[in-house]
């Protein structure tokens, strides 16, 4: 195709892609998958021939649309452009894309704004799960700076709380897919869980490291990568996934105790690159394991008390505030995270 798509790029969390309005890319996903493949300059390590970073976490794609659901405002549907490879996957969610998904859905007419701040319904096409992104409006205007702060991003922005419900299982079939708070592959204990991202968590000591290894020395660990696949391949029928071997999920966390006064530290594969600090869902499904006794997790970790907890993931770059509530039976309720976003550029890209 030689005309150009509009596009905007942002930044939404510690992520950064493409946001597109559906009606602007054909319907056919051979056809939608090949440009995206253009515009983002994949296969190539590089993507030098197009706007992807060179990083799973710069070269992703927000497509959205009006809703057709009586409950949301808009669908978006998450698609990962794979770097290196001829693949563009939508087999997970992006929490931290969706945090770009509700101004970008207001700046394009498609939810009008409030004063003061817009919550945004979401529906996620991936899982089948509803979100709602809160944000910034004053003047019914979007405004992305102001003073929150994540870590993994430079400086501050408005902030967007996410909000999520019933997604235990969204990927999976089910928060423990397996049936099991444990379960043994190539002699390593391990928990599979999905509380938004299907997760496979380990000790990181079992592997001979420490869990606190910067993102480049894992990345460079080729032992290590082949280890974590193995087990990876293994578990995707547990899961409910089938053959993973072409796709982005399950992702793999290994774990040590928390440095820094919070839950538990991380390190996760993506599931082939270290990430460079933790997605959204997946830190909720961290968080989670956290909190459930009996998984592997639960003696690493320290989780705090109460209806509504805080918990903060540590990851490389820092720390995540993953929030769980629990109903007064004491069973998993909502999910939360605060982000921000920056959009960076609007425009015409051409394929
Ligand atoms: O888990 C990267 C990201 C993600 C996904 C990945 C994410 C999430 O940080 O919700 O946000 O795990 O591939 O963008």
């Amino acid at each position: 195709m030689s005309e150009g798509i509009p596009c905007t790029w942002m930044r939404g969390g510690t992520s950064k892609g493409g946001f597109f309005l559906a009606a602007d890319l054909p319907t056919d996903p051979a056809e939608r998958d090949a440009i995206l493949l253009r515009v983002m300059g994949s296969p190539d390590s590089r993507q030098i021939d197009g706007m992807g970073g060179a990083d799973p976490l710069t070269s992703k794609v927000a497509i959205v649309s009006p809703s057709s659901r009586d409950n949301t405002d808009v669908d978006y549907m998450f698609l990962q452009v794979f770097v290196d490879e001829v693949r563009v996957s939508g087999a997970q969610g992006c929490g931290n894309m969706l945090a770009g998904v509700g101004g970008f859905a207001i700046e394009q007419g498609l939810v009008a704004a409030q004063q003061g701040v817009t919550p945004v319904r979401v529906y996620m096409q991936n899982t089948g799960n509803n979100a709602v992104a809160t944000i910034s409006t004053p003047n019914g205007q979007v405004v992305y700076s102001g003073d929150s702060v994540i870590d993994g991003v430079p400086g501050t922005g408005a902030p967007i709380p996410l909000a999520f419900h019933g997604i235990a299982g969204a990927n999976c079939g089910a928060l423990l897919p397996s049936g099991n708070l444990q379960d043994t592959i190539d002699g390593y204990a391990l928990t599979l869980i999905d509380n938004g991202m299907p997760t496979v968590l380990l000790r990181a000591e079992d592997f001979g490291i420490t869990g606190y290894e910067t993102r480049e020395a894992l990345d460079a660990n080729d032992e290590l990568k082949a280890k974590l696949e193995s087990i990876r391949l293994q578990v995707g029928p547990l899961m409910n996934l089938g053959d993973v071997s072409n796709k982005s999920v399950p992702k793999m966390c290994l774990l040590a105790p928390a440095v820094n006064n919070g839950l538990v530290m991380t390190r996760t594969f993506i599931p082939h690159r270290c990430h460079a600090t933790i997605g959204v869902f997946c830190a909720i499904s961290v968080a989670t394991a956290c909190t459930t006794d009996g998984t592997v997790a639960y003696p690493l970790a320290t989780p705090s008390e109460g209806e509504q907890r805080v918990l903060h993931v540590e990851h490389p770059l820092g720390s995540t505030p993953a929030v769980l509530e629990f109903n007064s039976d004491g069973t998993l309720g909502s999910a939360g995270m605060l982000r921000t976003a920056r959009k960076l550029f609007s425009g015409t890209v051409f394929p």
